[in-house]
């Protein structure tokens, strides 16, 4: 197997692209899909100043490196959702590559700050942990971009994960989700600038540049990650895509080139009807937003019952007194 620019031993190959690469050259496919991505949708501005959301990931944390290796200038945020030894590992590794690198990591810690953790807010809302943590990223990362007066937000969703959202949107026809599948969310109405550098990149090319260039990362799957769909939606784009590579590539940049805008009026109307939260200023369409009405639900006192319903015994007690 040799690589295709230099004829040297290759150490991965990508069917998608009919192409081998060694390792340098690897990197530099990597770095010039990114660098596309980065042009085509006119995602970041030379001076912009950048805020990329790191879980401790191989994708969060390769986007925070390939964009510090294209010279822009790019502090992290690493949000802790109390998912258990979990948590306190991908955190771990998000601040030993910020300080290896001398990069500037921004920490929340929802139970520090808010009193509540992903396990149990989910469960006060009744919500699905990853509805419910989702949620939770989505509300924090906007809060720290707008806070910090960065010009965009950047986070790691890789062709593998876009692909997988855009299936459960195409297969439930979820309309107004299907007009936010842009790669490139513009500021206002209450919520920063956010864009996708790695949708030219899948999960196993982010993976393998994390091994080439050193990066460590969380390797262990989130353990509420269980029985959620869309690992399932992945499993079934991965079994088509090993018959047909490059079916996956299509399939996502064929929807941002043909189709993504015919959406897009729904979900303009939908965030024009959204207001600020009563609570904390965040865009709404109701009173409070979902998160404020997270934090108050599971951190409100819970009633002590040591018994159901009253016995008959419990009456009888009851109408004796006096
Ligand atoms: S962290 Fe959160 Fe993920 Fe864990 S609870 Fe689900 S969404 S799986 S990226
Ligand atoms: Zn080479
Ligand atoms: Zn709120």
């Amino acid at each position: 197997m040799k690589c295709r620019v230099c004829r040297g031993a290759a150490i991965i190959d990508l069917r998608r692209h009919n192409a081998n690469f060694c390792a340098p050259h690897f990197t530099k496919f990597c770095i010039d899909q990114v660098t596309k991505a980065i042009k085509d949708h006119k995602m970041i501005e030379p001076d912009d100043r950048v805020l990329v959301a790191v879980s401790g990931g191989k994708d969060s944390l390769a986007v925070w490196d390939i964009l510090t290796r294209l010279d822009y200038e790019v502090d992290g945020l690493y949000v802790g959702l109390g998912i258990g030894e979990y948590s306190d590992t991908s955190g771990d590794y998000a601040r030993d590559f910020a300080s290896e690198r001398g990069l500037k990591l921004i920490e929340v810690d929802v139970r520090n700050e808010f009193g509540f953790d992903v396990p149990n807010g989910s469960r006060a809302v009744k919500r699905a942990p990853c509805s419910a943590c989702g949620m939770t990223k989505r509300h924090l990362f906007d809060r720290a971009a707008l806070e910090g007066e960065y010009d965009v937000l950047v986070t790691g969703h890789n062709l593998d994960d876009e692909a997988a959202v855009l299936f459960g949107n195409v297969l439930h026809w979820q309309t107004d989700y299907l007009g936010r599948q842009e790669p490139v969310l513009q500021a206002g109405g209450g919520f920063p600038r956010k864009v996708k550098p790695l949708i030219r990149l899948s999960e196993r090319e982010m993976a393998a540049y994390c091994v080439v260039e050193g990066i460590d990362y969380i390797i262990d799957e989130c353990p509420m990650a269980v029985g959620n769909r869309h690992i399932a939606y992945k499993e079934a784009l991965n079994s088509i895509e090993a018959r047909s590579p490059g079916a996956k590539y299509d399939f996502y940049h064929g929807f941002l080139s043909r189709a993504a805008a015919l959406f897009q009026p729904e979900s303009v109307e939908v965030r024009e009807g959204l207001q600020p939260c009563t609570s904390c200023g965040a865009p709404t369409p109701s009173d409070v937003c979902a998160f404020c009405r997270m934090i108050s639900r599971a951190t409100e006192p819970q009633p002590i019952y040591f018994r159901d319903k009253p016995t008959s015994a419990d009456r009888e007690e009851e109408s004796n007194v006096g």
